[in-house]
């Protein structure tokens, strides 16, 4: 019998011997295929023999009733074969993730610029694009509302409100020595993935249909199609293998392509594929909600706040779509890292003639949290105190410091442990000081700095969606393939969770295949979204590994009469007794024996659970937490601006690969710093967007990041018996770019001695920061000719 010391010898050995398993830095599973080329996206498949084209007819004013719909010249166009409208239709009109509102082609009414009324196809892509052109639309136009104050002021909402409150803000606010109250306006975001859009549909012989679309949500799709097409949803198959980016834009904004790709071929009965251009995927498509939030906020002396009362106003655009769990989770982090003592919080979701805005990295968590760090800089310029001081003085603590505005418990929380050791390892104090010397000596250039944390709730807060499926099937030669219900978007999910199943039978990670995700093979997923994808899946291929584990191991001991206890998987080897055979022969030998080596798996996540109505309970697994520090330099004359530094110190629990995750983080907070400096959205006053291409809307370039970029992992195990003990980390690392955005404001608040703090709205481009400079010089002009004013006085 092998005693303990050999079965540590084999687990230990087993670390070196089996490659990729959990920890292990392995590259990408597609990182060769992504660089060469190869990797096939929807959009590189093979043409079918017969294949259509397809492109979309769009509204072009943004709220108004069709009167005329004349489509004769676009049946007429060359290669044109076959041209829809809603009223070829034959199941439902509306798509609406969640709610209705969402009509896969207008009928009658339209409610924003851009909306699709009709689709055509043709032989070629650019046959059909050019024939959707020509359509003659006559309209009868309607008022549209297109910001945020009309919509308050006519109460035009595509949810209702909603609030969550404890104690009573108002009147710790009234009785508080110090009250501020500001408003900020957060912008936009368009997402901007590489690969736009694009759907392949291709009819089935029992009337049903099979999809190739980049979706987040395949099963979403599937459930759409169907219902468009009016067949069952055992009719209609979806197939992801992987995205060129998501961001949350292909969450359900890739389902009304699929839906029309789908009508086209049902009605054509041929294959018919459907790829946005840029321009027509910039304005047809939702994107990140703009916000107009405002706060009043009671404090004492120190800075510590006794009450704030919040408000967050949402830009949903025309329909529901995800906006009232998006909103919600603005609420949600409405208190970022800080305990606010006596709280209200209040959400609004605001109708305009607007494409209908959605999920993008962060789900409103980032436009939520905005304000209460407005208001930390705030609070600092007032008492003249370094902002960072106020930021320490109101983080979530011990005793009664610890509960939310909705109720949930900070537990196990480590920020303040990261913020100390990021303040050292960043060397802030040193640098505030030198930055004080360097803005006292230069008149132009302006340095700033700013040291900002995040705190994400990880789950989504809807809960049925917490949960997750996977297949794994094990072939005769030991080679595993693995299916889940997640979604490869370039993240790196369907390498992780190999590396659990390569960890869970102690083979090679190379050994695995991860094939693409389908609706026929794992039903009834959630969206890969709210950064659960590892979590999730990772756990449900674990779940089916294990089952397939255990039915080795019992046969092991019955086959070789060992002790289950004396069984160790290690180095692509089983060893059992005195005997060792290879992870193969072992397949070979259990397929023999009448083993099965398939597997369904399958997780919920445990602890949550929540009451919207009385916006109290535990609507997150766990708080994944960061900190950034970074530094800026300013041209005060024009007000353009560089980064100069950031550290980062995040906490993704044990990580499961510390490459992709530290990816994840450089890759977040450079598109949060897109989002918050140079990313401008811009619509005309018809409601037309007019940013529709890389030459009006600028993302971050490789010049862009900052000149000294130090990312560290705060190496701790999550407390939460989550895979492995990681934590999730797609988007929390977004939100670290507030750093910069508050740096910026530094800089310019340096202009008055830092006794004042500048308006500053994001985007913060260039025009905005010299705003904020200009306002400062004129506070710093007041205050001198008042106080030459009251040296007159005294003399
Ligand atoms: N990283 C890449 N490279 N591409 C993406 O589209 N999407 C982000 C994040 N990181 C994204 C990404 C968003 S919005 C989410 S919710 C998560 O990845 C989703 O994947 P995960 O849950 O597997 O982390
Ligand atoms: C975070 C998210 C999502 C979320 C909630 C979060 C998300 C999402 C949904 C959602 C809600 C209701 C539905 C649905 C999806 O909620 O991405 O299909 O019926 O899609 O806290 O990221
Ligand atoms: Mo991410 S916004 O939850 O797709």
């Amino acid at each position: 019998m092998r005693n303990l010391t050999d079965l540590n010898r084999i687990t230990k050995m087993s670390k070196e011997q089996h490659k990729g398993g959990v920890g292990a830095s392995s590259k990408h599973e597609s990182a060769t295929k992504h660089v060469t080329g190869e990797a096939i996206y929807v959009d590189d498949r093979t043409d079918h023999v017969n294949q259509l084209h397809a492109a979309i007819g769009k509204s072009q004013i943004a709220h108004g009733r069709i009167k005329n719909l004349d489509l004769s010249a676009v049946l007429a166009a060359p290669g044109v074969v076959k041209v829809i409208t809603a009223e070829d239709v034959p199941g439902h009109l509306d798509i609406g993730p969640v709610f209705p509102g969402d009509p896969v082609l207008a009928k009658d009414l339209v409610e924003y610029y851009g909306q699709p009324i009709f689709a055509v196809a043709a032989k070629t892509h650019e046959q059909a694009w050019r024939a959707a052109q020509l359509a003659k639309i006559e309209y009868e136009e309607l008022p549209p509302v297109l910001d945020v104050e009309t919509a308050l002021a006519q109460q035009n909402f595509v949810r209702p409100p909603h609030s969550m409150q404890r104690g009573d803000a108002d009147q710790a606010i009234e009785d508080a020595p110090h009250v501020l109250e500001s408003h900020l306006s957060v912008g936009g975001q368009e997402h901007f993935y590489l690969e736009g859009q694009v759907s392949s549909a291709i009819p089935t012989e029992d009337g049903g249909m099979m999809i190739y679309t980049s979706s987040q949500h395949p099963s979403e799709v599937q459930k759409l199609v169907a219902e468009v097409l009016g067949i069952p949803f055992n009719l209609v198959t979806i197939d992801m293998r992987r995205m060129g980016g998501g961001f949350g834009g292909k969450e359900t904004q890739a389902a009304p392509w699929a839906c029309i790709s789908a009508l086209l071929a049902h009605i054509t009965r041929r294959p018919v594929k459907l790829r946005l251009n840029r321009g027509d995927d910039m304005v047809m498509t939702g994107k990140r909600h703009p916000f107009e939030n405002g706060y009043r906020i009671g404090f004492d002396d120190d800075g510590r706040i006794l009450g704030a009362d919040i408000i967050v106003n949402g830009f949903c655009g025309y329909s529901p779509d995800l906006s009232d769990a998006i909103v919600d989770r603005a609420m949600f982090h409405s208190d970022n890292a800080y305990y606010l003592d006596q709280v209200k919080i209040v959400g609004n979701r605001c109708k305009t003639n607007t494409v209908s805005h959605t999920a993008f990295r962060g789900f409103g968590g980032p436009q939520g949290m905005m304000t209460i760090e407005y208001a930390m800089d705030d609070i600092a310029r007032y008492l003249g105190k370094d902002p960072l001081e106020i930021r320490k003085l109101n983080l979530y603590g011990q005793d009664s410091r610890n509960v939310t505005p909705y109720h949930q418990v900070v537990e196990h929380n480590v920020l303040p442990e990261m913020i100390e050791r990021l303040e050292q390892t960043s060397n802030y104090q040193q640098r505030r000081q030198q930055i004080r010397e360097f803005n006292q000596n230069n008149r132009i250039l302006k340095r700033g700095i700013a040291l900002t944390p995040v705190k994400f709730g990880i789950s989504f807060t809807v809960q049925h969606l917490n949960q997750a499926g996977a297949l794994i099937h094990i072939y005769t030669d030991g080679s595993i393939h693995l299916n889940h219900g997640g979604t490869e978007m370039g993240q790196g999910l369907f390498t992780k969770v190999a590396q659990v199943v390569a960890e869970e039978f102690q083979v090679d990670l190379d050994t695995i295949n991860v094939s693409a995700t389908r609706t026929d093979k794992v039903p009834n997923t959630s969206p890969t979204a709210a950064s659960s994808g590892t979590d999730l899946n990772g756990k449900a291929a674990q779940n089916a590994a294990r089952n397939i584990k255990q039915r080795l191991i019992d046969f092991i001991v019955q086959h070789h009469g060992v002790e289950a206890s004396e069984i160790v998987f290690a180095d692509n080897r089983v060893h059992f007794g005195d005997q060792s055979i290879s992870f193969a022969e072992l397949a070979q030998l259990a397929y023999v024996n009448r083993i099965s080596l398939s597997s369904t798996g399958y997780y919920r996540t445990p602890k949550i659970h929540y009451d919207r109505n009385k916006a109290s309970g535990r609507p997150f697994f766990y708080f994944a937490n960061g900190a950034a520090v970074s530094e800026v330099i300013v041209d005060t004359l024009t007000g353009e601006y560089k980064l100069l530094r950031t550290d980062i110190l995040h906490d993704v629990g044990h990580s499961l690969n510390p490459a992709i995750d530290i990816g994840q983080i450089e890759g977040g907070f450079i598109q949060g710093m897109g989002w918050l400096t140079s990313e401008e959205l811009s619509w005309a006053d018809n409601g037309r967007l007019q940013t529709t291409g890389p030459a009006t809307y600028k993302i971050p370039a490789v010049s862009d990041m900052p000149a000294d970029f130090r990312v560290q992992l705060f190496d701790q195990r999550n407390r939460e018996a989550t895979i492995y003990n990681s934590k999730a980390v797609g988007e929390p690392p977004f939100m670290l770019a507030m750093s910069v955005w508050s740096a910026l404001r530094d800089a310019a608040s340096s202009v008055a001695d830092y006794r004042f703090s500048p308006p500053l709205d994001t985007p913060a481009t260039p025009e905005r920061v010299l705003k904020a400079v200009k306002a400062t010089k004129q506070f710093q002009t007041n205050a001198t000719t008042r106080i030459q004013a009251e040296e007159e006085v005294t003399a």
